[in-house]
Protein backbone atom coordinates (compact mmCIF):
# COMPACT_ATOMS: atom_id res chain seq x y z
CA UNK A 1 0.00 0.00 0.00
CA UNK A 2 2.61 2.36 0.73
CA UNK A 3 4.04 1.54 -3.25
CA UNK A 4 0.74 2.29 -4.25
CA UNK A 5 0.89 5.65 -2.63
CA UNK A 6 3.92 6.79 -3.61
CA UNK A 7 3.31 5.69 -7.24
CA UNK A 8 0.41 8.45 -7.03
CA UNK A 9 1.55 10.66 -4.80
CA UNK A 10 4.78 11.41 -7.15
CA UNK A 11 2.25 11.02 -10.51
CA UNK A 12 0.62 13.85 -9.32
CA UNK A 13 2.99 16.16 -8.59
CA UNK A 14 4.74 15.28 -12.10
CA UNK A 15 1.21 16.04 -13.63
CA UNK A 16 1.83 19.04 -16.59
CA UNK A 17 -1.81 19.73 -17.08
CA UNK A 18 -5.46 19.04 -15.70
CA UNK A 19 -6.12 15.74 -18.66
CA UNK A 20 -2.75 13.83 -16.81
CA UNK A 21 -4.47 14.79 -13.56
CA UNK A 22 -8.19 13.39 -14.25
CA UNK A 23 -6.63 10.74 -15.73
CA UNK A 24 -4.71 9.54 -12.77
CA UNK A 25 -7.80 9.81 -10.78
CA UNK A 26 -9.58 7.55 -12.70
CA UNK A 27 -6.84 5.49 -12.75
CA UNK A 28 -6.48 5.55 -8.84
CA UNK A 29 -10.14 6.18 -7.98
CA UNK A 30 -12.68 5.42 -10.82
CA UNK A 31 -14.84 2.70 -10.34
CA UNK A 32 -11.90 0.20 -11.77
CA UNK A 33 -9.22 1.96 -10.28
CA UNK A 34 -6.36 0.65 -8.04
CA UNK A 35 -7.51 1.89 -5.07
CA UNK A 36 -11.78 1.40 -5.37
CA UNK A 37 -10.86 -2.29 -6.52
CA UNK A 38 -8.76 -3.09 -3.23
CA UNK A 39 -11.82 -1.51 -1.55
CA UNK A 40 -13.64 -4.34 -3.05
CA UNK A 41 -11.44 -6.70 -1.81
CA UNK A 42 -11.97 -5.81 1.81
CA UNK A 43 -15.02 -7.81 2.18
CA UNK A 44 -13.39 -10.82 1.52
CA UNK A 45 -10.84 -10.02 4.66
CA UNK A 46 -11.23 -11.11 7.86
CA UNK A 47 -12.59 -8.44 10.29
CA UNK A 48 -9.21 -8.47 11.74
CA UNK A 49 -7.37 -7.50 9.20
CA UNK A 50 -10.29 -5.38 7.83
CA UNK A 51 -10.23 -3.04 11.01
CA UNK A 52 -6.36 -2.01 9.87
CA UNK A 53 -6.94 -2.17 5.69
CA UNK A 54 -10.32 -0.73 5.64
CA UNK A 55 -9.01 2.63 7.90
CA UNK A 56 -5.78 2.63 5.83
CA UNK A 57 -7.29 2.51 2.23
CA UNK A 58 -9.41 5.44 3.62
CA UNK A 59 -6.92 7.45 4.46
CA UNK A 60 -4.89 6.67 1.10
CA UNK A 61 -7.99 7.79 -0.58
CA UNK A 62 -7.88 11.16 1.47
CA UNK A 63 -4.65 11.96 0.52
CA UNK A 64 -4.98 11.10 -3.08
CA UNK A 65 -7.96 13.52 -3.70
CA UNK A 66 -6.57 16.09 -1.40
CA UNK A 67 -2.91 15.53 -3.82
CA UNK A 68 -5.55 15.43 -6.91
CA UNK A 69 -7.02 18.70 -5.51
CA UNK A 70 -3.61 20.73 -4.56
CA UNK A 71 -1.97 20.03 -7.73
CA UNK A 72 -5.21 20.60 -9.73
CA UNK A 73 -5.06 24.25 -7.91
CA UNK A 74 -1.53 24.55 -8.61
CA UNK A 75 -1.38 24.42 -12.32
CA UNK A 76 -4.17 26.84 -12.39
CA UNK A 77 -2.32 29.46 -10.36
CA UNK A 78 0.61 28.24 -13.16
CA UNK A 79 -1.73 28.80 -15.72
CA UNK A 80 -2.61 32.34 -14.43
CA UNK A 81 0.36 33.45 -13.58
CA UNK A 82 1.47 32.41 -17.43
CA UNK A 83 -1.21 34.95 -18.70
CA UNK A 84 -0.71 37.51 -16.44
CA UNK A 85 3.18 37.79 -17.82
CA UNK A 86 2.03 37.43 -21.48
CA UNK A 87 -0.73 40.05 -21.11
CA UNK A 88 1.55 42.61 -18.96
CA UNK A 89 1.30 45.91 -20.04
CA UNK A 90 3.12 49.51 -18.71
CA UNK A 91 0.34 51.48 -18.12
CA UNK A 92 2.38 54.44 -17.35
CA UNK A 93 3.75 54.68 -21.51
CA UNK A 94 2.17 57.34 -23.79
CA UNK A 95 -1.20 55.55 -25.36
CA UNK A 96 -0.23 56.98 -28.78
CA UNK A 97 3.36 55.79 -30.20
CA UNK A 98 5.82 59.29 -29.73
CA UNK A 99 5.37 60.62 -33.82
CA UNK A 100 8.91 61.79 -34.63
CA UNK A 101 9.17 64.85 -36.52
CA UNK A 102 9.44 65.91 -40.03
CA UNK A 103 11.93 68.34 -41.37
CA UNK A 104 10.97 71.04 -43.18
CA UNK A 105 11.20 71.68 -46.78
CA UNK A 106 13.52 74.68 -46.31
CA UNK A 107 15.72 72.47 -44.10
CA UNK A 108 15.76 69.94 -46.50
CA UNK A 109 16.38 71.95 -50.03
CA UNK A 110 18.80 74.31 -47.98
CA UNK A 111 21.12 71.31 -46.75
CA UNK A 112 20.50 69.92 -50.76
CA UNK A 113 21.79 73.31 -52.36
CA UNK A 114 24.49 73.20 -49.52
CA UNK A 115 25.63 69.77 -50.75
CA UNK A 116 26.35 70.80 -53.85
CA UNK A 117 27.78 73.73 -53.89
CA UNK A 118 29.84 72.38 -51.13
CA UNK A 119 31.04 69.75 -53.74
CA UNK A 120 31.86 73.04 -56.23
CA UNK A 121 34.48 74.37 -53.36
CA UNK A 122 31.86 76.64 -51.82
CA UNK A 123 32.08 76.99 -47.99
CA UNK A 124 28.49 77.95 -46.01
CA UNK A 125 28.60 82.04 -44.42
CA UNK A 126 26.54 82.97 -41.94
CA UNK A 127 25.37 86.12 -40.32
CA UNK A 128 22.88 88.26 -38.36
CA UNK A 129 19.96 88.65 -39.48
CA UNK A 130 19.29 92.13 -37.79
CA UNK A 131 22.36 94.19 -39.61
CA UNK A 132 22.82 97.93 -39.90
CA UNK A 133 21.46 100.14 -42.98
CA UNK A 134 25.18 99.99 -44.09
CA UNK A 135 25.61 96.43 -44.55
CA UNK A 136 22.55 95.95 -45.94
CA UNK A 137 22.45 98.64 -48.21
CA UNK A 138 25.42 101.42 -48.73
CA UNK A 139 28.14 98.37 -48.99
CA UNK A 140 25.93 97.18 -51.65
CA UNK A 141 25.67 100.24 -54.01
CA UNK A 142 22.20 100.63 -53.07
CA UNK A 143 22.01 105.03 -53.20
CA UNK A 144 19.68 106.42 -50.38
CA UNK A 145 16.79 107.00 -52.75
CA UNK A 146 16.55 103.52 -54.01
CA UNK A 147 12.77 101.88 -53.71
CA UNK A 148 14.22 98.77 -52.12
CA UNK A 149 15.49 101.25 -48.97
CA UNK A 150 11.95 102.59 -48.87
CA UNK A 151 10.42 102.55 -45.47
CA UNK A 152 7.66 100.43 -47.16
CA UNK A 153 10.12 97.30 -48.03
CA UNK A 154 12.16 97.16 -45.01
CA UNK A 155 11.52 96.41 -41.27
CA UNK A 156 13.68 99.28 -39.80
CA UNK A 157 14.28 98.41 -36.10
CA UNK A 158 12.76 101.06 -33.36
CA UNK A 159 15.15 103.58 -32.31
CA UNK A 160 14.44 105.62 -29.17
CA UNK A 161 14.07 109.38 -30.08
CA UNK A 162 17.58 111.32 -29.43
CA UNK A 163 19.22 107.83 -30.49
CA UNK A 164 21.38 108.70 -33.03
CA UNK A 165 23.23 105.42 -33.76
CA UNK A 166 22.95 104.03 -37.32
CA UNK A 167 19.65 102.32 -38.26
CA UNK A 168 19.14 98.72 -38.42
CA UNK A 169 16.88 96.78 -40.22
CA UNK A 170 16.11 92.96 -40.47
CA UNK A 171 17.88 91.98 -43.50
CA UNK A 172 16.37 91.87 -46.88
CA UNK A 173 18.55 89.78 -48.64
CA UNK A 174 22.16 87.78 -47.27
CA UNK A 175 24.18 90.06 -49.18
CA UNK A 176 25.47 91.69 -46.21
CA UNK A 177 26.42 87.95 -44.69
CA UNK A 178 29.11 88.12 -48.04
CA UNK A 179 30.30 91.99 -47.58
CA UNK A 180 31.21 90.69 -44.03
CA UNK A 181 32.78 87.67 -45.35
CA UNK A 182 35.07 89.74 -47.66
CA UNK A 183 36.06 92.49 -45.20
CA UNK A 184 37.64 89.20 -42.63
CA UNK A 185 38.65 87.11 -45.09
CA UNK A 186 40.03 88.95 -48.10
CA UNK A 187 39.74 87.78 -51.49
CA UNK A 188 40.05 84.92 -52.93
CA UNK A 189 36.89 83.68 -51.80
CA UNK A 190 34.15 81.56 -52.45
CA UNK A 191 30.75 81.10 -50.58
CA UNK A 192 26.99 80.66 -50.24
CA UNK A 193 24.96 82.51 -48.00
CA UNK A 194 22.02 80.50 -47.34
CA UNK A 195 19.42 82.29 -44.50
CA UNK A 196 16.07 84.04 -43.48
CA UNK A 197 15.47 87.49 -44.99
CA UNK A 198 12.67 90.03 -44.38
CA UNK A 199 10.90 92.25 -46.30
CA UNK A 200 7.26 94.25 -45.50
CA UNK A 201 5.66 92.67 -48.28
CA UNK A 202 2.55 89.57 -48.30
CA UNK A 203 0.30 88.41 -51.31
CA UNK A 204 -0.28 85.11 -52.94
CA UNK A 205 3.46 85.21 -53.78
CA UNK A 206 5.35 86.90 -51.22
CA UNK A 207 5.79 86.19 -47.13
CA UNK A 208 7.79 89.08 -45.09
CA UNK A 209 9.83 86.45 -44.17
CA UNK A 210 11.37 84.17 -46.49
CA UNK A 211 14.75 81.90 -47.68
CA UNK A 212 17.22 82.76 -49.54
CA UNK A 213 20.49 81.67 -50.82
CA UNK A 214 23.45 83.84 -52.47
CA UNK A 215 26.57 82.85 -53.90
CA UNK A 216 29.81 84.67 -54.06
CA UNK A 217 33.40 83.78 -56.04
CA UNK A 218 36.22 86.11 -55.89
CA UNK A 219 39.39 86.01 -57.63
CA UNK A 220 41.84 86.90 -60.16
CA UNK A 221 40.32 85.64 -63.63
CA UNK A 222 36.59 84.92 -62.58
CA UNK A 223 33.97 85.56 -65.33
CA UNK A 224 30.30 85.29 -66.28
CA UNK A 225 31.10 82.09 -68.15
CA UNK A 226 32.51 80.56 -64.60
CA UNK A 227 28.87 81.90 -63.37
CA UNK A 228 27.11 80.14 -66.16
CA UNK A 229 28.74 76.54 -65.70
CA UNK A 230 28.71 77.09 -62.08
CA UNK A 231 24.67 77.38 -61.79
CA UNK A 232 23.92 74.62 -64.93
CA UNK A 233 26.05 72.09 -62.44
CA UNK A 234 23.79 73.36 -59.66
CA UNK A 235 20.26 72.90 -61.38
CA UNK A 236 20.97 69.76 -63.27
CA UNK A 237 22.46 67.86 -59.32
CA UNK A 238 19.11 70.20 -57.64
CA UNK A 239 16.51 69.02 -60.27
CA UNK A 240 18.25 65.68 -61.01
CA UNK A 241 17.78 66.19 -64.70
CA UNK A 242 21.59 66.32 -67.05
CA UNK A 243 22.34 68.64 -69.28
CA UNK A 244 19.89 71.49 -68.44
CA UNK A 245 19.74 74.44 -70.43
CA UNK A 246 19.93 77.97 -68.66
CA UNK A 247 19.05 81.34 -70.44
CA UNK A 248 20.64 84.78 -69.23
CA UNK A 249 18.68 87.73 -70.02
CA UNK A 250 20.14 91.13 -69.30
CA UNK A 251 19.47 92.60 -66.16
CA UNK A 252 20.22 95.16 -63.63
CA UNK A 253 21.05 95.24 -60.15
CA UNK A 254 22.86 97.93 -58.35
CA UNK A 255 25.39 95.47 -56.79
CA UNK A 256 26.27 94.02 -59.87
CA UNK A 257 27.58 94.62 -63.42
CA UNK A 258 26.54 93.66 -65.70
CA UNK A 259 23.70 91.44 -64.26
CA UNK A 260 21.71 88.89 -65.80
CA UNK A 261 18.41 87.07 -64.54
CA UNK A 262 18.82 83.72 -65.11
CA UNK A 263 15.99 80.97 -66.50
CA UNK A 264 15.72 77.26 -66.59
CA UNK A 265 14.34 75.01 -69.48
CA UNK A 266 10.58 73.97 -68.62
CA UNK A 267 7.81 72.46 -70.55
CA UNK A 268 4.02 72.94 -68.79
CA UNK A 269 2.25 69.82 -70.23
CA UNK A 270 -1.75 69.05 -68.97
CA UNK A 271 -0.78 71.04 -66.35
CA UNK A 272 2.37 69.58 -65.40
CA UNK A 273 5.46 71.41 -64.74
CA UNK A 274 8.92 69.36 -66.26
CA UNK A 275 11.87 70.95 -65.26
CA UNK A 276 14.89 70.42 -68.07
CA UNK A 277 12.94 69.67 -70.96
CA UNK A 278 10.47 71.66 -73.55
CA UNK A 279 11.06 75.30 -74.71
CA UNK A 280 9.84 76.97 -72.19
CA UNK A 281 11.21 79.05 -69.66
CA UNK A 282 11.48 79.82 -65.54
CA UNK A 283 13.09 82.55 -63.79
CA UNK A 284 14.94 81.56 -61.16
CA UNK A 285 17.47 84.16 -60.30
CA UNK A 286 19.14 87.09 -60.22
CA UNK A 287 23.28 86.97 -60.68
CA UNK A 288 25.68 89.10 -62.22
CA UNK A 289 29.56 90.11 -61.96
CA UNK A 290 30.37 92.01 -58.70
CA UNK A 291 30.35 96.23 -59.16
CA UNK A 292 33.64 97.38 -58.11
CA UNK A 293 31.69 100.14 -55.63
CA UNK A 294 31.01 96.64 -54.01
CA UNK A 295 34.42 94.84 -53.72
CA UNK A 296 35.58 98.61 -52.32
CA UNK A 297 33.59 98.67 -49.67
CA UNK A 298 34.22 95.10 -48.54
CA UNK A 299 38.26 95.92 -48.68
CA UNK A 300 38.72 93.72 -51.57
CA UNK A 301 40.95 96.11 -54.35
CA UNK A 302 38.73 95.82 -57.67
CA UNK A 303 41.75 96.55 -59.44
CA UNK A 304 43.33 93.43 -58.34
CA UNK A 305 40.05 91.04 -58.11
CA UNK A 306 36.61 90.22 -59.14
CA UNK A 307 34.32 87.79 -59.30
CA UNK A 308 30.21 86.42 -59.97
CA UNK A 309 27.58 86.62 -57.28
CA UNK A 310 23.74 85.70 -57.63
CA UNK A 311 20.71 84.94 -55.52
CA UNK A 312 17.59 82.82 -55.55
CA UNK A 313 14.75 82.23 -53.29
CA UNK A 314 15.47 78.73 -51.44
CA UNK A 315 11.24 78.80 -51.11
CA UNK A 316 10.58 79.19 -54.72
CA UNK A 317 13.03 76.23 -55.73
CA UNK A 318 11.63 73.66 -52.95
CA UNK A 319 8.05 74.69 -54.50
CA UNK A 320 9.13 73.79 -58.04
CA UNK A 321 11.20 70.79 -56.69
CA UNK A 322 8.90 69.51 -54.52
CA UNK A 323 5.30 70.46 -56.47
CA UNK A 324 4.26 72.35 -53.47
CA UNK A 325 1.51 75.04 -54.63
CA UNK A 326 1.41 77.95 -51.96
CA UNK A 327 4.02 79.67 -50.51
CA UNK A 328 1.96 80.50 -47.24
CA UNK A 329 1.70 77.12 -46.43
CA UNK A 330 5.21 77.15 -45.37
CA UNK A 331 4.86 79.31 -42.60
CA UNK A 332 1.33 77.84 -41.23
CA UNK A 333 2.94 75.86 -39.08
CA UNK A 334 0.04 73.25 -39.93
CA UNK A 335 1.28 69.89 -38.80
CA UNK A 336 -1.01 67.83 -41.49
CA UNK A 337 0.98 69.78 -43.91
CA UNK A 338 4.55 69.25 -42.19
CA UNK A 339 3.81 65.58 -42.38
CA UNK A 340 2.41 65.49 -45.91
CA UNK A 341 5.57 67.53 -46.86
CA UNK A 342 8.23 67.24 -44.63
CA UNK A 343 11.22 64.67 -44.86
CA UNK A 344 12.36 62.00 -42.57
CA UNK A 345 14.82 62.95 -40.03
CA UNK A 346 17.75 60.37 -41.11
CA UNK A 347 17.59 60.91 -45.03
CA UNK A 348 20.40 63.68 -45.08
CA UNK A 349 21.04 64.79 -48.12
CA UNK A 350 23.92 64.21 -49.87
CA UNK A 351 25.86 63.98 -53.58
CA UNK A 352 26.45 59.94 -53.45
CA UNK A 353 23.44 59.08 -51.74
CA UNK A 354 20.96 60.83 -53.43
CA UNK A 355 19.94 64.33 -52.70
CA UNK A 356 16.26 63.63 -52.18
CA UNK A 357 14.34 60.12 -51.02
C1 LIG B 1 17.63 88.21 -56.98
C2 LIG B 1 18.89 88.90 -57.16
C3 LIG B 1 21.16 88.88 -56.56
C4 LIG B 1 23.37 89.28 -55.74
C5 LIG B 1 22.06 88.92 -55.52
C6 LIG B 1 25.37 90.02 -54.54
C7 LIG B 1 26.03 89.96 -53.33
C8 LIG B 1 27.21 90.66 -53.21
C9 LIG B 1 27.72 91.38 -54.24
C10 LIG B 1 27.01 91.40 -55.41
CL1 LIG B 1 28.04 90.61 -51.74
N1 LIG B 1 25.86 90.73 -55.55
N2 LIG B 1 24.20 89.32 -54.68
C11 LIG B 1 23.77 89.57 -57.03
C12 LIG B 1 22.86 89.56 -58.06
C13 LIG B 1 21.54 89.21 -57.84
O1 LIG B 1 19.88 88.52 -56.27
O2 LIG B 1 16.72 88.35 -57.73
N3 LIG B 1 17.53 87.36 -55.94
C14 LIG B 1 16.38 86.61 -55.64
Amino acid sequence: MTDLRDKYIQAIADAGDENVLEALRVQALGKKGEISLQMRELGRMTPEERQTAGPALNALKDEINSALAARKESLGDAALNDRLRSEWLDVTLPARGRRQGSIHPISQVTEEVTAIFADMGFAVAEGPQVDTDWYNFDALNIPGHHPARAEMDTFYMHRAPGDNRPPHVLRTHTSPVQIRHMEKHGAPCRIIAPGRVYRADYDQTHTPMFNQVEGLAIDKDISMANLKWVLEEFFAAFFEVDGIKTRFRASHFPFTEPSAEVDIQCSWVDGQLKIGEGDGWLEVLGSGMVHPHVLRSAGVDPSQWQGFAFGMGIDRIAMLKYGIPDLRAFFDSDLRWLRHYGFASLDVPTLHGGLSR
